[in-house]
């Protein structure tokens, strides 16, 4: 990873809230009612969606097609009433990456580069989806730089879209199956979230992937790794955390809280975390 581009928060975001790993997909009703929920009545003056946001995604075409388009569509649509509000802003995740400028128009959405620095006030704070952090995993690092070279989405995208579906599908098989021989989860690098917090001089790292939400202290120096949940409604308890930013009104400049939140507040007091 090269340089960052910096985003600066707008002087009235007083809440910024973050979130990952939705995976929405037509045979998951439930988290996609909870996500459209939480989207419909944003409490948020802007949102972090930092990758995975789809289960997969097999190229922007699909949002018309007879057969599959409509819950990609409603994805969309939920998604522009809330940008129609607040900014919306999306970062790629290894599911989404494909994800083009048809959709991000149709949701009203702006992309965000893998970093980006979101600067607080006097504070940067880098945003990734975490992925390109996972250092150890080499074969899957390996596969990530072939399906984000630009020669082979061109080649993928110019395929049926029928044919695009069945590989995903063939590839998640197999990616389900190496997992299964596998003993423990692939995390992020700590020394590599330490080295990007350095090189962009920012103190937070804001990330999901890993599906293992977390606050971790980092190589001594009072550097912070925040890892975001995936969601799932249909888990006991359920799984749909949203990690907010406040700005305290009568605080100093730089002064946040951020503090790991269940959304949508509908479900109860008793699932609020604290951070
Ligand atoms: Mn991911």
């Amino acid at each position: 990873m090269g340089t960052a581009p910096v985003l600066a928060a707008q002087p009235d975001w007083r809440r910024m809230d973050f979130l990952s790993d939705l995976h929405l997909q037509p045979s998951d009703k439930a988290t996609f009612d909870a996500w459209a929920h939480y989207m419909a009545s944003p409490h948020c003056d802007a949102m972090f969606i930092l990758g995975d946001l789809f289960e997969v995604w097999v190229g922007d075409d699909i949002l018309s097609d007879p057969t599959h388009g409509m819950f990609w569509q409603q994805c969309a649509d939920v998604i522009r009433r809330t940008s129609e509000q607040i900014p919306v802003f999306f970062m790629y995740g290894n599911r989404d990456f494909l994800a083009g400028q048809r959709l991000l128009s149709r949701a009203g959405m702006t992309a965000l580069a893998d970093p980006t620095v979101l600067a607080v006030d006097t504070e940067r704070w880098v945003l990734s989806h975490g992925d390109a952090l996972c250092l150890t995993d080499k074969p899957y690092q390996t596969f990530r730089a072939e399906v984000r070279d630009t020669a082979w989405q061109t080649a993928f995208l110019a395929r049926p879209l029928p044919d695009r579906l069945a590989l995903v599908r063939h590839m998640r098989e197999a990616s389900e199956h190496r997992k299964l021989g596998s003993q423990s989860w692939i995390d992020v690098d700590n020394a590599a979230a330490c080295a990007l917090l350095q090189r962009t001089d920012a103190t937070v790292l804001i990330h999901g992937h890993t599906h293992m939400p977390a606050t971790h202290k980092l190589c001594d120096s009072g550097l912070v790794r925040h890892v975001l949940s995936d969601w799932d409604a249909t888990s006991q308890p359920p799984r749909l955390q949203v990690l907010s930013a406040t700005r305290q009104p009568h605080a100093p400049p730089g002064d946040c809280e951020l503090g790991m939140q269940v959304a949508p507040p509908i479900f109860s007091n008793k699932n609020i975390i604290s951070a």
